[in-house]
């Protein structure tokens, strides 16, 4: 794949060059409303107010890895990224077990909800749309249901990486996705949906306005959507008989920090790489370097075995040969919080922002409406003063939501080193 992906970096930044941009990356940091070398700032920036939450989450789960594995997690240098428990270190959420606090466990498993329960994947794509249904949103179009694909084909190879699709730009609104009884694939569905609604609410603008505020903001629709999804909104869809008490909070706190924290330096990587490949900063001669280079220097992490250039390792990752941009999902991972956190005022929640869920309030859906219709029709700084009062992409959210838990990081982690370098 190594070498069709330098001959196509060639040729995408040839039709780069021939719109008036520099390289393809320039193209791609030119959708932001605002000059590129401003929106590489605003990263640098985002990245700055979130990095001491990644060190504390590093840390700790560095600290519990070690005692398990020993000297091969070493104590105070890069985790062996095979031991995140995803192929791609981007989402740790699998080794909950061995790093979840003692006695603050939820009690609960969503994957042995849904598998007890026997939904299907439709079932699970309808409890999906109800959410979106209880905020005032109409129900999917019939064609959905009839056009989409939910399950691995058992006669031919399907790309199974899940995405959402409007066929018509209209309301031919469709996703794809080969959905198992699983957390992950439930929380998967909510984010797929939130493309279609979307989708849905910027219909009526005029052609060039039907899109997104910015690709962040598409990525964070539907996670938004997957925040409110409580142990308290469980029990209210009857999932489950009774909410765990406040002890448990530490515990579904790391559950979602696995998730959500875990994934933001992961989120900005990707195309730090991709910039410099496009830009000819780095060449074929030091793709697979340079890859690993960055995934020490965000994440943390290192390879098992050393990796020379005779792999290529960055075209694991379903976005790079399919040429999606990603620093969107590290956007999205911090617009979320910030939209939760507004939609929950809104939704009259008194409780922690990781217990509100918005479900049902048709106020909230109403606010989250007013932005979604405005499509790409005004800048995004437009789109998100109209849902949160402030123009400006603001960590504060996130930071103020996992505030607890990295209190309690920076206990356990107490007198051991914090960092890689
Ligand atoms: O690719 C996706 C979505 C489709 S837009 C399933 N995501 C990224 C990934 O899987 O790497 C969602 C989170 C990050
Ligand atoms: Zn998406």
């Amino acid at each position: 794949m190594k070498k069709d992906y330098s001959r196509f970096v060639e040729l995408s930044n040839k039709g780069a060059k021939e719109m008036g941009y520099a390289d393809s990356g320039a193209l791609w940091r030119a959708k932001y409303d605002m000059p590129p070398d401003e929106f590489t700032k605003e990263l640098d920036r985002l990245w700055d107010q979130v990095r001491p939450l990644y060190l504390s989450l590093h840390a700790y789960v560095r600290m519990k890895l070690h005692e398990k594995y020993g000297d091969v997690v070493p104590a105070n240098g890069p985790i062996p990224a095979h031991l995140l428990g995803n192929i791609w270190a981007q989402d740790w959420s699998n080794i909950y077990p061995l790093v979840k606090p003692a006695n603050a466990d939820a009690g609960y498993s969503l994957t042995d909800i849904l598998k007890n329960r026997k939904m299907d994947a439709k079932d699970m794509v309808r409890t999906g749309e109800r959410f979106y249904t209880s905020l005032g949103f109409m129900p999917l179009p019939r064609t959905f249901w009839e056009r989409s694909l939910f399950t691995r084909p058992r006669d031919r190879e399907v790309v199974c990486h899940a995405s959402a699709w409007d066929v018509d730009n209209v309301d031919d609104l469709r996703i794809k996705m080969c959905i198992e009884p699983k957390a992950e694939d439930f929380t998967t569905i909510h984010h797929e949906l939130g493309h279609n609604f979307y989708q849905r609410a910027y219909n009526q603008l005029p052609f060039l306005f039907r899109d997104c505020a910015n690709d962040g903001f598409h990525e964070a629709i539907g996670d938004t959507i997957a925040l409110s999804v409580t142990p308290e909104y469980l029990v209210k869809i009857g999932f489950l008989d009774k909410a765990p008490d406040a002890s448990r909070d530490l515990g579904l706190l790391m559950s979602r920090a696995l998730e959500k924290v875990a994934f933001l330096p992961f989120g900005l990587l990707i195309d730090q790489w991709r910039w410099k490949v496009f830009s000819g900063e780095i060449t074929p001669a030091n793709y697979n370097k340079a890859w690993w280079d960055l995934r020490l220097k965000y994440q943390g992490v290192g390879p098992v075995t050393a990796r020379g250039e005779d792999f290529f390792d960055p075209g694991a990752k379903y976005h790079v040969p399919a040429n999606v941009p990603y620093t969107r999902y590290f956007l999205a991972d911090i617009l979320q919080f910030q939209f939760h956190r507004e939609l929950s005022k809104i939704a009259g929640c008194k409780t922690p922002l990781h217990r509100c869920s918005i479900y049902d309030s048709k106020d909230a859906g109403m606010r989250l409406n007013a932005m979604l219709s405005l499509g790409l029709s005004h800048p995004w700084q437009d789109a998100l003063e109209t849902m949160t009062g402030s123009r400006q992409m603001d960590a504060t959210a996130i930071i103020d939501y996992f505030a607890p838990l990295k209190t309690w990081l920076d206990e356990q982690v107490k007198g051991k080193p914090v960092g890689w370098e």
